[in-house]
């Protein structure tokens, strides 16, 4: 195996012999062949959509399994072992409606388990040679990654985007193709950041029409006394679903990590049984998981391999998995998906173990921000608040994410930190007061809520009469571990934000004449010491 896709792998080199994650050699390679087979099917279906005969189910298949694919979403190999299987029929059927032989992997066709192993083990990231062709490509197809899981929190809400489909495909087909030049690549690399834009404010619509607006919420972190069930990733149907399916039975519902920013929506919040949020990123689950006491439910991404102490407590669903964990199947056209198994587990646990009461702030998205903008304004205009500081982005394990909380910490109390993602989580407990009943810290969400930080410029730009958002006082400090931000970050590029801070290390997958690109056109910088930073970011 050789994977390098996210902020923790090894050595900042690739994880060689085991992801840092809990990938196996195995998994990781047959997400290799996975991602080898989508180029092709993309590049027949590209070819199909020429002919208008391009199929939504080979458009669904290419999105979920590039979801799959994620770090932290699915360990199982059997899952990708029939994935592939699908895979494989999905490009036999549309390579006999094209009557073309287009692509290297539609001459392939394993007889047995062990075929599929053995050309999982040659078609991973190391064979394109050329490590900066291989910097460009691979940085495509994580930005394309994130793309998928946003288009496919969009899917299951019924909004749905042809030209985003394409992109995808178009983009997996462009890593295939040896005659695409350096800036041709480029040029593709930044075209991944505006159909970012467009997934995530399609993403916004979705669940902004289905759940109301995300209002100011104080968001309890105690618990409660009944048995809990508790929900992570980032699926606001899955959610859904189980609050009506908990309600009345006595069972309460809690978020972990990512599913935070459900409290503020409307549509939530009138359930009585939802309770809040239980611990805090993804990373430190093990430890609440075990304290939990109850069922979880994991819905996209952002699982640690569980400890055998809960695994009979963990449950996946969607693209999620984890071999000898109970999966929860696919909602059937029209329906919902059945939680009756968890919810009858749940009932025989104890409730959670308190880990911590109080309340923490969320529910800053584009709206909300936007209702109080006059006062924001008027901060800024009378010099209440001198500076922002997006730091949004992904958390990590890493001791080294202690800058974050440092950084927060070093702020100047004239200033507010606008905030999206698990990243908050490395500040958002502490108390960092409010600027005329304006609080510090503006969460405004799940990572792919990134579109209401940059609607949040944008409009201030508007307001402040400037050409360029450059030029409004607000910094970047970025924080990633996974695809998702891959794809906040080339979003930002391209609209047009230059000096971007990014930690707490650079991209291993970035090559070293590749980053020298980003530092000429964005001038990214790669963070230092607290202290040094926010001098710089201070001006
Ligand atoms: Fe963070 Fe990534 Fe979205 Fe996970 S961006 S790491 S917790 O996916 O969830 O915010
Ligand atoms: Fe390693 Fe990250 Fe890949 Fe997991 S996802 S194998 S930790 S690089």
């Amino acid at each position: 195996m050789f994977c390098y896709q996210c902020e923790e792998t090894a050595r900042n080199e690739g994880c060689t012999l085991m992801g840092v994650c809990g990938k196996t050699d195995q998994v990781a390679n047959l997400q290799d062949l996975l991602i080898y087979l989508l180029k092709d099917l993309s590049i027949y279906n590209l070819k199909a959509k020429e002919l208008n005969q391009g199929s939504k189910e080979v458009d669904k298949f290419i999105m979920d399994s590039l979801f799959a694919t994620i770090t932290n979403a699915n360990f199982d190999s059997e899952y990708f072992m029939n994935t592939i299987r699908e895979g494989l029929r999905l490009r036999d059927n549309i390579k006999a409606l094209v009557k073309e032989d287009l692509a290297e992997a539609s001459n392939w066709t394993p007889e047995s388990d062990d075929d599929i192993y053995n050309k999982a083990q040659e078609v991973g990231v190391l064979t394109t040679e050329n490590e900066d062709l291989r910097s460009l490509r691979e940085l495509l197809i994580y930005g394309i990654k994130g793309i998928a899981a946003y288009a496919h929190h969009a899917y299951v809400l019924e909004k749905k985007d042809d030209e985003i489909m394409t992109f995808m495909q178009e983009g997996l087909a462009a890593t295939t193709d040896d005659t695409l030049s350096v800036d041709e690549l480029v040029a593709l690399v930044l075209k991944c950041g505006k159909m970012g834009v467009n997934t995530m404010s399609l993403l916004d619509k979705a669940n902004t029409q289905a759940y109301g607006h995300p209002e100011p919420t104080q968001v309890n972190i105690g618990v409660g006394e009944n048995p809990g069930i508790l929900i992570s990733g980032h699926d606001l149907k899955d959610l859904e679903e189980l609050l009506e399916q908990t309600e009345g039975t006595g069972v309460d519902v809690y978020t972990h990590s990512e599913m935070l920013p459900a409290n503020s929506y409307p549509a939530f919040k009138k359930y009585d049984h939802f309770v809040g949020n239980y611990g805090g990123s993804w990373w430190a689950q093990k430890e609440e998981f075990e304290k939990f006491n109850g069922p979880i439910l994991m819905t996209t991404n952002c699982l640690v391999p569980p400890k055998d102490s809960y695994k009979d407590r963990v449950y996946t669903t969607g693209v999620a998995g984890f071999e000898g964990v109970a999966h929860i199947d696919d909602r059937v056209e029209g329906g919902v998906k059945d939680f009756s198994q968890i919810i009858e587990a749940a009932k025989e646990c104890s409730a959670p173990q308190e880990l911590e009461e109080g309340h923490i702030m969320g529910g800053f998205a584009h709206n909300a921000v936007f209702s109080v903008a006059d006062k924001v304004v008027e901060a800024i205009k009378n010099g209440d608040i001198k500076r922002f500081f997006v730091m949004g982005g992904c958390d990590g394990r890493d001791s080294d994410r202690d800058y974050y909380t440092n950084f927060a910490k070093s702020l100047p109390e004239d200033t507010v930190i606008l905030t999206a993602g698990c990243a908050k989580y490395r500040y958002n407990k502490l108390d960092l007061g409010d600027i005329g009943g304006i609080p510090r810290v503006l969460d405004a969400g799940q990572c792919n809520d990134s579109y209401s930080l940059v609607l949040i410029a944008q409009k201030l730009a508007e307001v402040f009469e400037l050409e360029d958002i450059n030029d409004l006082p607000i910094s970047y400090n970025i924080a990633w571990y996974e695809q998702k931000a891959v794809l906040v970050l080339l979003a930002l590029l391209y609209l047009g934000v230059r000096n971007i801070y990014l930690g707490p290390k650079l991209p291993a997958f970035l090559s070293e004449n590749v980053l020298k690109v980003l530092i000429e056109k964005f001038n990214i910088k790669a963070n230092s010491t607290v202290e040094e930073d926010l001098m710089e970011m201070m001006g």
